[in-house]
């Protein structure tokens, strides 16, 4: 049984809800074959969310971690391939904390890249039926912060272990009177389902020999 972390944000920017959290616990109470899914619920707040993070890889002891963040204004479930090592909050977090050009982790390097397949994961949400695209910035808030912090724990801790962060659409009910895309959580959790199966077959068809991102 493979094991995978599957975390999901707080509301945070006055919401009452977050589509990250929804579709990961809707995800974790159905999986996919094979895969034992521990759902985990971060607080949107910088250094509370890694450690929350870190707790969390240590409890479940994961092959594979996927963070899923909320993307306002983002018409499709989106792929990060890069996590940045910035801090720069354009909002206070829930805790009214606001970073600006902070590192992530003191004299680490610049970026790191997901070693999730990304265009494997692309094109199995795609096959799903659901629009998705390969991302190069998951911005500076606090979803890069638990990227790069994720990634950055990987690296140094537990290199076998495969990660990535993925960005969901706002939910219908969040941008009704908005004209903005959105996602149900239900329809999300699906190309969810064919993302973490295609995570964990093996390596990228797309890219070159011996990369994995
Ligand atoms: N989205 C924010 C933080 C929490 C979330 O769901 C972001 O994109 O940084």
């Amino acid at each position: 049984m493979t094991r995978v972390l599957l975390t999901g944000f707080e509301p945070f920017d006055n919401a009452t809800l977050n589509p990250s959290w929804e579709a990961a616990r809707l995800l974790a109470d159905s999986p996919p074959e094979g895969l034992k899914v521990t759902p985990a619920r971060l607080s949107c707040v910088f250094g509370r969310a890694a450690e929350e993070l870190r707790a969390a890889v240590q409890d479940t002891d994961p092959d594979l971690v996927v963070c899923l963040g909320q993307a306002t204004g983002r018409p499709d479930i989106s792929i990060e391939r890069i996590a940045v090592n910035i801090d720069d909050a354009r909002i206070p977090d829930n805790a009214g904390r606001q970073p600006i050009d902070r590192p992530v982790v003191r004299g680490g390097p610049a970026a790191y890249f997901a070693t999730l397949p990304v265009k494997a994961c692309v094109a199995a949400v795609r096959e799903a039926g659901l629009p998705a695209s390969l991302s190069h910035t998951a911005g500076t808030f606090v979803c890069n912060h638990v990227f790069y912090t994720l990634m950055h724990l990987l690296t140094t801790e537990r290199p076998t272990g495969r990660g990535g962060f993925v960005h969901v659409p706002a939910l219908p009910e969040q941008v009704l009177d908005q004209a903005m895309p959105s996602l149900p959580a239900r329809t999300v959790a699906r190309g969810l389902r064919a993302l973490l199966t295609a995570s964990t077959r093996g390596t990228d068809l797309h890219t070159p020999e011996g990369i994995t991102h």
